[in-house]
């Protein structure tokens, strides 16, 4: 390994590269479904799935709870916050990369370089870690997907950052975004990505609610500015999440989130990160919210991972329900794949998860569940019984009068003197289960062909 810490040391010694092994193999630390060049719908597994893994969850998370203390094991940090313990972390997690077969990552600002004393400190020591990230990145072959600033751990966030009551906040942020933002470019990111963890408000008693909305859309205005500045020509993207921790946060959902997009100008300018366990806290399935971004155009990346049915954390459960997966994957082929985007896994392993091997097994798991899903999903769209039967449901659109509606050429009194001539035909039958038993047949049929 070149540069930075100029040690080149295996950090996980005891696992080699994780291949594909096929379907039959009972090899934990291998791929049963994922197989980086397998072609399908024409395309690379690879290219389809454009899986990253994060650093946060991978690097920064002890897998601490409220309750305890935290449990992973990180022989490779010394648990200081100083410049040489992150670029050590930084080459382990490259290692990681390249030994699960995961070609990008992502990021916060304070996730890879420690804050300093001042906001300059802070900026020089993210430029050192960054210019070791430029490097192993080119010598592991490895892209970015997305980088983002942390504007919730800090106290001085804890009323929010661009939606503070105290203008310090909010310029802290542009302080903290636009290096963020730089250093994003200078990796070659494919994206940036704003959540707004603490843009929100915990009671109206203290919040003006109509003015913090305006401070957070003048600030995405001078981001998106500044990133046209700078040339930056990634996706600018907002993650949408209901609360936690914030009570009550404003991109709260997709379809809030493009509202809000709509109502500042800014539609167009930013799409959406949709992150599975965010869609479920808001009482929603992954599906809808991917559906509802796709229909504005608005589908820029995916946060990969899962809740726990019945608990309302943001628990970021590794996903391995593959009929979660066949979901999302159908969703991102449906719309001709990603451009800019990826499948992010933010996503950590359960506390008791606490070795290193099992950063792979989570990371496998996940990527064969996915793997899987989109094998299947190509064959539910190869199939067509799906795609045939909803498309079947509107024929009678079709028509001359279907379309003279579309086009807004009628009137609702005409529309109502068509309706004497209706024969009140009884409706056709929904035949849910019908469609839910085909996908399960498609599901059984792509097992037994593995
Ligand atoms: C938290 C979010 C966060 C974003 C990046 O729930 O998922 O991890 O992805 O700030
Ligand atoms: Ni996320
Ligand atoms: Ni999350």
């Amino acid at each position: 390994m070149s540069g930075g810490t100029g040690i080149s040391k295996e950090h996980f010694a005891a696992v080699s590269r994780l291949v594909y092994e096929g379907p039959d193999s009972h090899n934990a630390l291998s791929f049963r479904h994922y197989d980086a060049e397998h072609c399908v719908e024409g395309k690379p597994m690879r290219d389809h799935l454009r899986f990253a893994a994060c650093y946060w969850h991978t690097m920064r998370n002890g897998l601490a709870d409220p309750f305890g203390a935290p449990t992973a094991e990180t022989p490779w940090d010394d648990g200081s916050e100083r410049v040489d313990n992150a670029l050590r972390r930084l080459e382990a997690f490259f290692e990681f990369l390249s030994k699960c077969q995961i070609g990008r990552w992502c990021f916060h600002d304070r996730d890879l370089a420690p804050a300093g004393a001042t906001i300059k400190e802070s900026e020089r020591n993210l430029d050192e870690v960054v210019r070791h990230a430029a490097q192993l990145q080119k010598s592991h072959g490895v892209e970015l997907l997305w980088g983002t600033a942390n504007l919730f751990s800090h106290p001085r966030y804890m009323h929010g950052a661009a939606t503070g009551p105290s203008i310090d906040s909010f310029l802290h942020a542009c302080a903290q975004v636009r290096k963020a933002l730089e250093v994003t470019r200078e990796l070659g990111g494919s994206g940036y990505v704003l959540w707004g963890g603490r843009e929100g408000y915990t009671t109206l008693l203290n919040t003006d609610m109509a003015r913090e909305r305006e401070q957070l859309a003048r600030f995405l205005h001078m981001v998106a500015d500044h990133a046209r500045t700078i040339g930056f020509t990634g996706a600018l993207m907002i993650e949408p999440k209901p609360h936690e921790p914030t009570t009550h946060q404003y991109d709260s959902d997709a379809e809030a989130t493009l509202n809000f997009l709509r109502e500042f100008g800014l539609l167009g300018v930013y799409s959406l990160n949709i992150e599975t366990n965010h869609a479920t806290l808001a009482g929603h399935s992954m599906e809808q919210e991917l559906a509802i971004a796709s229909a504005a155009n608005a589908l820029g990346s995916i946060d990969a991972n899962m809740g726990t049915p019945g608990l309302g954390w943001d628990t970021d459960r590794f996903p391995t329900d593959i009929y979660l997966t066949t979901q999302v994957m159908l969703a991102v082929l449906d719309r001709g794949g990603f451009s800019n985007g990826g499948l992010n896994f933010d996503a950590k392993r359960r506390r008791e998860s606490y070795q290193a091997a099992d950063l792979f097994h989570a990371h496998a798991a996940g990527m064969d569940a996915f793997a899987l899903g989109l094998r299947i999903a190509a064959r539910i769209r190869a199939d067509g019984r799906i795609d045939s039967f909803r498309r079947t449901r509107y024929d009678s659109w079709s028509t001359a009068l279907g379309k003279k509606i579309l086009e807004g050429a009628t009137t609702l009194a005409q529309c109502a003197l068509e309706a004497q001539k209706c024969h009140d035909k009884p409706p056709s039958s929904g035949r849910q289960e019908m469609l839910e038993a085909i996908i399960n047949d498609l599901i059984a049929k792509e097992l037994r062909a593995r």
